[in-house]
């Protein structure tokens, strides 16, 4: 079968079945005009530990929690230097915990997210991806449609076109000429003269370039602790998305039943307990957090403790955004993680290294860093709407062998997405498969 027409089966079908249902039941037009109230910490003064409840509130779309501090704030060289590698997490052990006072909460409070919110979730993954791709999709099939428009015949000098066209959509040089190579192979084994048809050949090659040779072409998950608590760390440098992630990922999670916890183990940035515990009540689910400036270890023990005694299925940690110093980087996340797994044997069940597409290259280079500090078991790509170069998933997973599994389609709490090739692809050429007749 045609790879385009596969496409369209999976893809096309599930949005036309969607759109049909929204006629039927149109949406709530109010959308994303409720506010965000950031009140959430201002009890909070003490530097005692604190599992945080979170308030109830509307729910509400398209509207980021404030909090993020200035650039300015997450730079301070004296802090470096005064982290030290075993500051006595075992006495903060002692002292804090569910055990010290925190109380035990119960799910009562939680409710169900809106119904904006769920509307929004009834969205395909094909739409969210063709939504989300909108800016790389514009960029790039025009280009490739200029491409075979001006050829009338695949030769080299096409070729070499087609190369600088996916360098431009930052697939990355190496994934580049791997992938020309087998397009020119492709291309001659299925004797394709008409430039129109090499359209769905690079369509196909995208898929199996990300997939490589050694996977089945499964959509992989985030894994998960069959028998406990399941356990992910979020790390990368400020500003990357990684707060906001986990807000999604939460929301997520709990939308499939799941009860969550979350550990504002960012505690070197001022502001960012606050953000966490925004999302935390926007979401409806627990934060731990200790004051700012307080050990990142602790933060995450006391998190695993409260998500022990409070029955959660999941924890999320978030940790400071910094990359200064390699090696203090490597001191913190080391200890945060020896933390994790000492507690709860085969955790962290991931390491998730967010990277802001919009950053190309530089992306790939902290991936490069980030992978010789800490195992970094998969990537969350966020900000992929935000750019027109979205071919970095594919050099991302090609010349880093890591997983790209989950990617930020958009800023609402609903536009995270568990990353799937074909999907991506269909997001790329949307317009071409969804005007795809067979001949
Ligand atoms: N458009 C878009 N914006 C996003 C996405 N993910 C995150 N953002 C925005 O990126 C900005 C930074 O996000 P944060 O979650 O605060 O980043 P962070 O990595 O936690 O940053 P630090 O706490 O400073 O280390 C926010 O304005 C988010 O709304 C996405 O998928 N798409
Ligand atoms: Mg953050």
């Amino acid at each position: 079968m045609s790879f385009f027409k596969k496409l369209k089966d999976k893809f096309v079908k599930e949005q036309d079945a969607e759109e049909e249902n929204k006629d039927q039941h149109p949406s709530d037009p109010a959308e994303g005009d409720s506010s965000v109230s950031s009140d959430s910490a201002d009890e909070e003064s003490s530097p005692e530990v604190s599992t945080s409840v979170p308030e109830k509130e509307e729910p509400h779309v398209n509207k980021e929690p404030a909090g993020r501090g200035s650039v300015d704030s997450h730079a301070t060289g004296t802090e470096e230097d005064a982290d030290p590698d075993v500051p006595g997490t075992e006495e903060e052990e002692g002292s804090v915990g569910p055990e010290a006072g925190n109380p035990v909460e119960d799910d009562e409070g939680e409710r169900p997210s809106g119904a904006v919110e769920e509307e929004d979730e009834k969205e395909t993954i094909a739409s969210k991806f063709k939504k989300g791709l909108a800016k790389t999709r514009n960029s790039f099939s025009s280009k490739i449609n200029d491409l075979v428009a001006r050829y009338r015949t695949v030769d080299e000098d096409f070729f070499e076109e087609l190369e600088e066209v996916l360098i431009s959509a930052d697939v990355g040089v190496t994934t580049v000429m791997e992938m020309i190579e087998e397009l020119e192979m492709e291309v001659k084994r299925r004797n394709v003269q008409d430039p129109q048809k090499v359209k769905e050949i690079i369509s196909e090659k995208l898929v199996d370039i990300y997939y490589g040779d050694d996977d089945a072409g499964e959509v992989e998950g985030l894994t998960e602790n069959p028998d406990g608590l399941t356990v992910y760390l979020f790390v990368g440098v400020n500003g990357v998305g990684k707060t906001t992630t986990i807000g999604k990922l939460a929301h997520r999670l709990k939308s499939e039943g799941k009860k969550v916890t979350l550990a504002a183990g960012d505690t070197f940035r001022a502001g960012a307990i606050e953000q966490l515990e925004e999302w935390g009540s926007r979401v409806g689910v627990n934060v731990t957090k200790h004051s700012e400036g307080s050990d990142p270890a602790a933060v995450v023990y006391d998190g695993i403790k409260a998500a022990e005694s409070r029955g959660a299925d999941v924890l999320i940690c978030d940790t400071a955004g910094r990359l200064q110093n390699k090696v203090n980087l490597m001191n913190e996340l080391s200890k945060v993680k020896r933390v994790i797994e000492r507690e709860i044997p085969g955790a962290p069940h991931e390491v998730l290294l967010v990277l802001d597409a919009t950053t190309g290259q530089n992306a790939m280079s902290q991936a490069k860093t980030f992978a010789e500090v800490t195992d970094v078991s998969g990537i969350v790509l966020s900000k992929l709407d935000g750019t027109a170069k979205g071919g970095i998933v594919l050099a991302i997973r090609n010349e880093l062998e890591i997983p790209v599994k989950l990617v930020g389609l958009g800023e609402k709490v609903t536009d995270l997405e568990t990353f799937d090739a074909h999907a991506f692809v269909y997001g790329l050429f949307a317009d071409m498969i969804e005007e795809y007749e067979e001949d």
